[in-house]
């Protein structure tokens, strides 16, 4: 448990380095390791959100969609596990798309505590829902979700709901995702919910597609990475020189994304050089899918008690209702 305080969960890479925040010691730590690999954390610059919420809108990634229909259908339904004068807390809040679906259906939610890294997308989403929904008090909270933070005051003395919509979970390696979990229970503390959307697992050739999608649009979130390095370290990366590459790695029940190097060559970034072989990729990201029933049992591991969850036709999506 102390190590938690110390170093943020794994994030998607194997060995993520542990206590370092800055991204330039992740990138001497990950690049020079073997095999490469990078957090799929550093995706999200100015450019990488906007890629990825291009994502969010292509035919063959179902997963925001899916979950959207899942809240807009069940909300009511989900309403129910929701207490009196409620502070909805929600982790790693982008957009509070998915949230206000719950707080219009649940009136009883008295707060809104939305919990981000980036400082100044969350004031503005903030002052939208105020704008929006007055009879609310927004308190948004910028911090490291992966880490350990404190709630706001004013929300102590209510009920806590956790919201972690999105598959975001399956960004953690599994035993990892079980500490993010214990970790939310904690901060949210005795008698708490946890609503959890989870993307399954499904048709391979479904899977894949999503994630390599035709309009190549993954492939340019994934080489975001480079171009980030590039103007944020000072690399030299040359981004036709390396590929996307996206797989279902049925054994470990997860989506891989790589960047591979299409030939031999020495790359110069963060004041250090890096040899890349013909076909070496580096790893930027793993996407954990789980069952219904490899979800429950990760819960329950984290000492959560399952009492819900709602579906969509085709089963590929899960949104989960935990208990502590
Ligand atoms: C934001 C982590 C849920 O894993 O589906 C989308 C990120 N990566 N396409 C996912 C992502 C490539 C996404 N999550």
């Amino acid at each position: 448990m102390a190590a938690l305080a110390r170093s943020a969960l794994r994030y998607s890479a194997r060995h993520e380095a542990a206590a370092s925040d800055s991204f330039a010691d992740h990138v001497i730590a990950g690049l020079g390791d073997s095999p490469k690999w990078l957090s799929a954390k550093y995706f999200y610059d100015a450019a990488g959100s906007g890629l990825f919420e291009q994502i969010t809108r292509l035919p063959e990634y179902y997963p925001t969609r899916t979950e959207l229909k899942i809240l807009q259908r069940n909300a009511r339904a989900m309403a129910a596990y929701i207490p009196l004068a409620a502070a909805l807390v929600e982790f790693g809040a982008g957009s509070s798309r998915k949230a206000r679906i719950l707080i219009e259906a649940a009136p009883q939610i008295a707060a809104y505590v939305p919990v981000d890294i980036s400082g100044e997308f969350l004031a503005q989403e903030a002052a939208a829902v105020r704008r929006d929904i007055p009879n609310i008090a927004v308190l948004p909270v910028v911090a490291d979700f992966t880490r350990d933070f404190d709630l706001p005051p004013q929300v102590r003395a209510r009920p806590r709901v956790g919201f972690f919509p999105g598959s975001t979970i399956g960004n953690f390696e599994p035993e990892d995702a079980a500490e993010f979990l214990r970790q939310a229970g904690r901060i949210l503390g005795g008698g708490a919910t946890m609503i959890v959307g989870v993307d399954r697992i499904k048709d391979e050739a479904v899977l894949n597609a999503a994630y390599d999608d035709a309009a190549g649009v993954t492939a340019q979130f994934n080489l975001n990475i480079l171009r980030r390095m590039n103007r944020e370290l000072g690399g030299d990366f040359d981004l036709a020189a390396f590929r996307h590459r996206a797989f279902y790695n049925v054994a470990d029940n997860r989506i891989e994304m790589h960047l591979a190097s299409l030939k031999a060559q020495t790359v110069t970034v963060a004041g250090r050089t890096f040899e890349f072989r013909e076909g070496e990729t580096i790893h930027t990201e793993n996407s954990y899918k789980y069952t219904v029933e490899s979800f429950r049992a990760l819960a329950k591991s984290a000492g959560w008690r399952p009492v819900a969850c709602w579906t969509d036709e085709n089963d590929y999506f899960a949104v989960h209702a935990l208990k502590l």
